[in-house]
């Protein structure tokens, strides 16, 4: 397996960490973002969105989608689970990582693509969206600093891979200076929890 990746893009971070958590090494192929190597053939060839994380399998396959490359290893290495065990965690930690994803991840990165210069060019930027999407993040760490006041990790008692989709995105924001607020103590606590994890340095 190969795994095509960016050092400084989050949803690549998310299958890196995953993979350490799990203790599974796979050889990286880094693709440069910056001169669009993600956008031309034949990587576009092959995944069609020109996104970063793709996971090329033995048999030639690929499969990019961050969330569907760590399903595929949480089932050929199952332990330790990150996807929840038992139909009610299953549940519940795809509910909390489709949150994460929908709510933090997204929002965050839509403010660095609709105002930062790296995608001048690249994409369609519309900076009042971008602003738009700010204000969306900030909302939903203060919501999130709030559901962590009764739990250690995003999805309950356990670390799983909503924490490390949460972690992508909280951290990634930095580019665009969106912080965890020095009020949102819940949230610093389980930040600090999650980044002093070895795995947080992938
Ligand atoms: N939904 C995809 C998103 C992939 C994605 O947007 N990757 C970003 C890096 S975080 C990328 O490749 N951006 C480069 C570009 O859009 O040119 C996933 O979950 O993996």
């Amino acid at each position: 397996m190969k795994l095509y990746d960016s050092k400084s893009a989050p949803n690549p971070r998310r299958v890196r960490i995953f993979m350490v958590e799990k203790g599974i090494e796979i050889p990286t192929v880094q693709v440069d973002l910056a001169g669009g190597e993600n956008r031309k053939s034949p990587f576009i060839d092959k995944n069609p969105m020109g996104g970063v994380p793709v996971l090329e399998l033995d048999d030639g396959t690929w499969l990019a989608e961050s969330v569907a490359i760590c399903r595929y290893l949480e089932a050929l290495h199952p332990d330790p689970p990150l996807m929840g065990r038992g139909a009610r965690e299953l549940g519940l930690v795809e509910m909390w990582n489709r949150r994460m994803e929908n709510e933090v991840l997204i929002p965050i990165a839509q403010v660095f693509r609709n105002s930062h210069e790296f995608f001048k060019g690249r994409i369609q930027q519309v900076p009042e969206y971008g602003e738009a999407c700010r204000t969306v993040a900030a909302k939903r760490l203060d919501w999130l600093d709030g559901e962590l006041a009764d739990r250690p990790f995003i999805a309950g008692a356990h670390y799983t891979i909503a924490d490390i989709t949460a972690l992508c995105g909280i951290d990634f924001g930095r580019v665009s200076g969106i912080k965890i607020a020095p009020e949102q103590k819940n949230l610093a606590r389980w930040h600090e929890a999650v980044s002093s994890r070895p795995s947080a340095k992938a």
